[in-house]
């Protein structure tokens, strides 16, 4: 039996994609050989509903000096985040000489913003590579992993924050624990903490299973998260339904009595039971659905194949690993795959070795079908590759069933 990480309570594995490889971890032909692999099995704890991996992956893997994922390729998640910092800091920090701390701060997508405004700020990233970007916006970055004692060290020098954010990053952190405590000890007594991460919800009901790899050890809901803060002193005050990223929720956390939670949280928490987002049998349906998915993706491809059709795919995510391991799906059936980010152009993707391309090759020629990994981000690349479909191309999409556009 595996141990909750959160509760000790028994976790029920409910799907297993068998061996994997580092959903991050482009690489060169001549590296192949050498390729580390870990057991992507995922299950949700009879106890506190939290839904997480039943094998963690050592963090110095993942969060390498050359995590390749930078926050700002997306027009719209820069947006996102540009919106995110000003709200927080028109609502959060009227007033005084207030600090803000991001935790996995990446390229600075969030934090460039809270530094043009002259704000006090310390983004904690444990990534070098995307921390000297941040750097060059003028953000104060700290190449470290936040947890418990770098957190008392940052309260004892710069005093406490009125503001720890996270965006896409606490579902990436086993020790939760470490977190919380660190948190404790660095939030204002009036402080906020936010997060945001893909929610279970939406994952449940769009089957979007590739949001299931090893960097996201958890998928949250409302419930389990309240449940988790209220172990470490903390309330859930508030929860926002975000549409980036295929579904996220954000959650605003206060020391317990600080704040009174709005009727969202109770809203949403009754909504979760209502639809047992974390029920057995709700995670047993979405097991049969993602093999459905996969299956009809499979059969798709090699049919193409079969017919001579030119495939590719779009967006070299972190998530496409799971898809393209899982499915077993190589460059004999998806002979590239385009990319805007540098640090990934000219590598194999982890595991199934599809070239990684740079996109001005994409028109050169256009292929005929391409799977469109970056699902999440389909409305601005669908708009942004628009002659790609007026000559005829043909979008893939396999969330939240295969469908061709
Ligand atoms: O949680 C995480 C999220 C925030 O980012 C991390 N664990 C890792 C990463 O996950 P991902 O790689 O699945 O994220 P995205 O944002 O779906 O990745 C999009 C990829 O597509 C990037 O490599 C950039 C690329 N891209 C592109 O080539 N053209 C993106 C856009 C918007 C484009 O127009
Ligand atoms: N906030 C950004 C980046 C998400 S990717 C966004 O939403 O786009 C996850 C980031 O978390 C990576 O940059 C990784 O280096 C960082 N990270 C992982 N573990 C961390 C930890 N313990 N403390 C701080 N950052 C961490
Ligand atoms: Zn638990």
């Amino acid at each position: 039996m595996t141990a909750c990480r959160i509760c000790q309570g028994s976790v029920h594995q409910f799907f297993d994609f068998g061996s994997q490889p580092l959903s991050d971890g482009f690489l060169r032909p001549e590296e192949t050989a050498g390729e580390f692999f870990y057991r992507l099995a995922v299950g949700v704890c009879r106890s506190c509903t939290m839904v997480q991996l039943m094998e963690e992956v050592p963090r110095e893997r993942m969060f390498r000096a050359d995590y390749p994922y930078h926050s700002s390729m997306s027009v719209k998640m820069r947006e996102h985040f540009t919106r995110t910092a000003h709200r927080l800091l028109d609502t959060e920090c009227p007033d005084g000489d207030p600090l803000v701390v991001e935790i996995g701060c990446n390229d600075g997508a969030m934090l460039s913003t809270v530094a043009a405004r002259g704000v006090r700020h310390l983004g904690v990233d444990p990534s070098r590579d995307v921390a000297e970007v941040a750097a060059g916006k003028g953000v104060r970055v700290r190449v470290d992993f936040f947890e418990e004692s770098l957190a008392r060290e940052v309260a004892a020098a710069e005093g406490p924050a009125q503001v720890i954010y996270a965006a896409n990053t606490m579902c990436h952190i086993p020790y939760l624990d470490s977190v919380f405590r660190g948190v404790d000890a660095l939030l204002a007594p009036g402080g906020v903490f936010v997060f945001e991460d893909p929610y279970l919800g939406d994952v449940v009901e769009r089957t979007s299973f590739d949001q299931i790899y090893d960097e996201h050890f958890y998928l949250f809901s409302a419930t389990s998260v309240r449940a988790a803060a209220r172990r470490y002193g903390f309330d859930l005050v508030e929860v926002e339904r975000l549409p980036v990223h295929g579904g996220e929720v954000r959650y605003t956390l206060a020391r317990a009595g600080a704040r009174t939670p709005s009727g969202q949280v109770e809203a949403l928490i009754r909504e979760e039971a209502q639809r047992r987002i974390a029920g057995i049998s709700t995670l047993e349906q979405f097991a049969t659905q993602v093999k459905r998915n996969i299956e009809e993706l499979a059969a798709l491809l090699r049919r193409l194949r079969e017919e001579g059709a030119r495939v590719a795919a779009y967006g070299a995510t972190a998530k496409s690993a799971t898809v393209t391991n899982y499915g077993g799906f190589g460059p004999d059936l998806i002979p590239a795959v385009y990319d805007s980010t540098p640090a990934k152009q000219g590598l194999l993707t982890p595991g199934a070795h599809i070239p990684v391309r740079p996109l001005k090759e994409f028109s050169q020629p256009y292929p005929e079908y391409v799977v469109l990994f970056a699902w999440n981000h389909a409305q601005e690349i669908i708009e942004k590759e628009r002659a790609f479909r007026e000559q005829g191309g043909k979008w893939i999409l396999y969330v939240p069933e295969l469908h061709i556009l």
